[in-house]
């Protein structure tokens, strides 16, 4: 169903995520508020998802055979319609209109405004329990669409989480993937005698998630998820599995908050932030500029 005639390259697919970070720090600059560390994380993986992985057709958004993808940190939609944008689904500068009032791009993913969002979130902890419905949906009418869901690491303490953790093995859903973006930060931590204004990293620091998933009955793999063969390795391991294990499948994607911008990769102070002119000038160079780092 894809309209891409071959794969991209590892080198377009790291072209496709400087420009896809660009404009999420330039479209959050313009609106004067959005989220960017958590956008940044993911942008590789959403990259590789929607250039390189999806049965998708961005003219047929709404095609019943699709695969499906929760962007369950909801929070990190500028990054979703970034990517969703460079795909094809609504135009470029649509962008610009990102977080007004009579935007298709809400601030929170709104699967009835934006073409390619197939489920809200935003109130964290519901995306994989979707997901895991639509998996069990798709045994149920014999469909062969495979449901992603990405969650973040904060994400995960909510307990709804955990009640489909335990189900999704008990009902064979092979054809689900939870990716966790396990950037280590999420924006409030443990209050910490330490630290009055709180620790606020690794918010699952202590958990052994390969151990705790396993035991779940899930299979599980681990990645650098900046690391595109990494990626495409844990993504073909999917697809080799479906109709094998019977089981559900966790990428657990090691990843750097704010990644891809000097000022902004690993500080929880730029969970959500607005760039000055001078920030976004250096945000440029560096990721599109020719003598920028292009990390
Ligand atoms: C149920 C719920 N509680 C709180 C929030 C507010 N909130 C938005 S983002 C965020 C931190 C999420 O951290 P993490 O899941 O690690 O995301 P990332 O690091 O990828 O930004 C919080 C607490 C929310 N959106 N939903
Ligand atoms: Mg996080």
């Amino acid at each position: 169903m894809t309209v891409l005639s071959s794969r991209p390259t590892n080198e377009e697919l790291a072209d496709l995520a400087r420009q896809a970070r660009w404009k999420i720090v330039e479209t959050v600059a313009a609106s004067k508020a959005g989220h960017i560390g958590g956008p940044l994380s993911a942008t590789d993986v959403l990259i590789a998802l929607y250039f390189a992985q999806l049965d998708i057709d961005p003219a047929a958004p709404q095609d019943p055979d699709r695969d499906r993808f929760i962007l369950s940190k909801g929070h990190s939609a500028i990054g979703l319609y970034s990517v969703l944008a460079l795909r094809g689904y609504f135009p470029v500068d649509e962008l610009a209109t990102f977080d007004h009032g009579n935007s298709r791009l809400q601030g929170h993913p709104d699967m009835l405004l934006t073409p390619g969002v197939d489920a809200s979130t935003g109130s964290l902890g519901q995306g994989l329990s979707a997901g895991a419905g639509m998996a069990l949906g798709a045994k149920r009418l014999g469909k062969d669409f495979h449901t992603w869901v990405m969650v973040g690491d904060g994400e995960i303490e909510e307990g709804m989480i955990w009640e489909t953790v335990l189900s999704a093995p008990r009902f064979g859903l092979d054809n689900l993937t939870l990716i966790i973006d396990l950037n280590g930060l999420q924006q409030y931590g443990w209050p910490s005698e330490a630290n009055d204004r709180f620790d606020r990293s690794e918010p699952v620091g202590h958990v052994d998630l390969e151990r705790v998933f396993t035991g779940f009955g899930w299979n599980t793999l681990t990645i650098d998820g900046h690391d595109f063969d990494e990626i495409f390795e844990a993504f073909g391991r999917v697809s080799a599995d479906r109709g094998v294990s019977g089981l559900p499948t966790v990428i657990i994607s090691r990843t750097t908050k704010g990644r891809g911008i000097s000022f902004t990769e690993g500080t929880y102070k730029w969970h959500n932030g607005v760039a000055t002119e001078d920030q976004l000038e250096t945000a440029h160079a560096e990721l599109l500029g020719e003598t920028g780092e292009n990390r």
